[in-house]
């Protein structure tokens, strides 16, 4: 985790807008020597950051690392709880294996764990999650809502939703949601996200978002079978994307929803989420555990359950399924 002096650090330089920062200030800001900022300094550099130093002016950044570090990240960033916390890794087996760790261990709410690579990543039902190195972003956010335990599958519907919104924000496109946890462009998948639970008889402890979004992927960095379904955001905008910039979009739109749902509930989620839908009123089918069921998707409930009519117009509440699109 990032040290407390990091963190102001990196938010002098965030707040400074490219101008230099005297090791003075710097020193006056943290509460240490010129000496001891220097050290930071060259951490910094070490990690990959290109920082100019001029005499009788200071210091300042010319270039970044590329990397989804938590210096990385915190450069620009502005939220109040989400990714205040940031637990990086180079590579792991499962972000959310090591976010259920950090929860058990009493992580604070907004903590993030982020790796640059994952070997064994999963996706619902244990089926694995392609996470190649340094391409796109694999992370799992901790939380603690204090909210009934059947309305958890909604913060995976908010989480679409703020990934959705990150997204149009960094660059210039429109990927839509496919119930439950699909974001799509041009039909083919950019972003899964896997929410799990960890509750005490009837309270919650702490809910694990998964999330991973394809960024700069090449159509070749897939393996065949995945060639045909995914995507990634620098196929479909035709240039590199920043993730940490992307990443910082997500905590604040993350961020600004929860807030909104905590204090207002499900709907102006529900209402933002379809909005984004793109089988709302389509004939799809829904393939649960135990049943295929075909026909019109009316929309989501209150507590974000898919409703479906079949074509004897009886209506299903669809819980937990995979969804197939009739015409894409
Ligand atoms: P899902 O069960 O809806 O989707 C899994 C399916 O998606 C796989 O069976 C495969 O067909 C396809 N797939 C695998 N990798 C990719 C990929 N990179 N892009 C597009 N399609 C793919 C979705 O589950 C939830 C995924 C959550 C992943 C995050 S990453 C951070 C966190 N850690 C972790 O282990 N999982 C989550």
């Amino acid at each position: 985790m990032q040290s407390e002096l990091r963190k102001k650090l990196l938010d002098a330089f965030t707040n400074s807008d490219g101008e230099y920062l005297s090791g003075q200030l710097l020193g006056d800001l943290l509460g240490i020597s010129r000496a001891a900022v220097w050290k930071h300094i060259e951490e910094l550099r070490k990690e990959g950051f290109e920082l100019e130093a001029v005499r009788r002016k200071g210091y300042r950044i010319l270039k970044t690392t590329k990397k989804v570090t938590a210096d990385e990240i915190r450069l620009g960033l502005k939220t109040k709880f989400i990714g205040q916390n940031i637990h990086y890794e180079d590579s792991v087996d499962s972000t959310q294996k090591v976010a259920l760790q950090l929860g058990l261990n009493g992580a604070k709410e907004g903590t993030i764990v982020i790796a640059e690579e994952q070997v064994s990543g999963r996706g619902r039902m244990e089926r694995p999650w392609h996470s190649p190195k340094y391409t796109g972003v694999w992370m799992s956010l901790i939380i603690r809502p204090n909210i009934p335990i059947q309305n958890a599958p909604q913060l995976t519907l908010l989480t679409a939703v703020a990934v959705v919104q990150a997204i149009e924000e960094v660059t210039t496109l429109s990927p839509q949601i496919k119930w439950p946890n699909d974001i799509l462009l041009n039909g083919k998948k950019i972003t899964g996200i896997l929410t799990e639970l960890q509750a005490e008889a009837d309270c919650i402890k702490s809910i694990i978002i998964g999330i991973g979004i394809n960024v700069n992927q090449k159509l070749q960095d897939y393996p065949q079978e995945l060639q045909e379904i995914a995507t990634s955001l620098a196929i479909e905008a035709k240039k590199e994307i920043n993730r940490a910039e992307l990443i910082r979009a997500v905590f604040t739109k993350f961020e600004k929803l929860y807030d909104l749902y905590l204090q207002s509930g499900f709907q102006p989620i529900k209402l933002l989420w379809e909005s984004y839908a793109i089988s709302i009123g389509k004939t799809i089918t829904a393939r649960t555990l135990t049943k295929e069921i075909k026909g019109k998707a009316l929309g989501i409930t209150e507590d974000g359950v898919l409703k479906l009519e079949d074509e004897y117009g009886e209506i299903h509440y669809i819980y937990s399924a995979d969804i197939d699109l009739e015409n894409k």
